[in-house]
């Protein structure tokens, strides 16, 4: 059975569903398919990264537990988001729905040499580049309070293995403005 920590992201309504309607839409697909969930944050309202870039967004994490690869669970979820209306125009767009595998227990996917390659990849070729390949942990996971703040929720302890600290580390070293931004949202 794998371990599988998720960012939910949306910033853009589907349809007439709201983005917060959209991320509980896609909980319910993923409980229907086989798949445990073993803790769900609370929703978070986050400022739009980059900056002035669309619409604030709504932010949480999941931890799930499946027997699919990590392969399969990607093109999963990709399905999940088709199925919310999510188009692909540009990188870092607004978006109705975007799901993304931060981390597969303590994988390192496809190889350390590659996910070196992505994370240090310098913050200008960030936003064109994207890869082809599935690379896990997330190269970007420990710069973005949006994805840190939720998982602390649910995967406080877990424990990068590159960079060897936890969640809450990761969280810590983040600047306190940075954190301060993301809030939970009103239910
Ligand atoms: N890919 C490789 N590794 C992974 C992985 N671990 N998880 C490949 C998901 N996908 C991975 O992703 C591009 C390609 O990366 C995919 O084909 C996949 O095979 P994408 O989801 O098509 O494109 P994207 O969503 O634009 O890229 P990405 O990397 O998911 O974007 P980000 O970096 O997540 O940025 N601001 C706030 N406040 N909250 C947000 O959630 N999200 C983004 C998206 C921008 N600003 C945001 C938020
Ligand atoms: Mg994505």
């Amino acid at each position: 059975m794998n371990n599988y920590y998720i960012a939910m992201g949306a910033n853009l309504p589907s349809g007439k569903t709201s983005p917060k309607d959209t991320l509980n839409a896609a909980v319910n697909d993923l409980r229907q398919q086989n798949m445990t969930i073993a803790a769900i944050s609370p929703f978070y309202s986050t400022p739009c990264f980059p900056a002035g870039a669309g619409p604030d967004y709504v932010n949480a994490a999941i931890h799930l537990k499946c027997a699919l690869s990590p392969k399969d669970m990607l093109a999963h979820l990709h399905g999940i988001e088709a199925n919310h209306g999510r188009e692909r125009l540009e990188r870092w767009g607004m978006r109705t729905l975007d799901l993304d595998l931060i981390a597969c227990g303590d994988s390192i996917l496809p190889d350390l040499e590659t996910f070196e390659h992505w994370y240090d990849l310098p913050q200008e070729d960030q936003r064109r580049a994207a890869p082809s390949v599935l690379i896990l942990p997330h190269p970007r996971l420990q710069d973005r309070a949006f994805v840190l703040v939720p998982l602390r929720d649910i995967a406080a302890e877990w424990r990068h293995p590159v960079l060897k600290l936890t969640v809450n580390e990761m969280c810590n070293a983040l600047a306190p403005e940075a954190l301060a931004e993301i809030v939970v949202l009103e239910t």
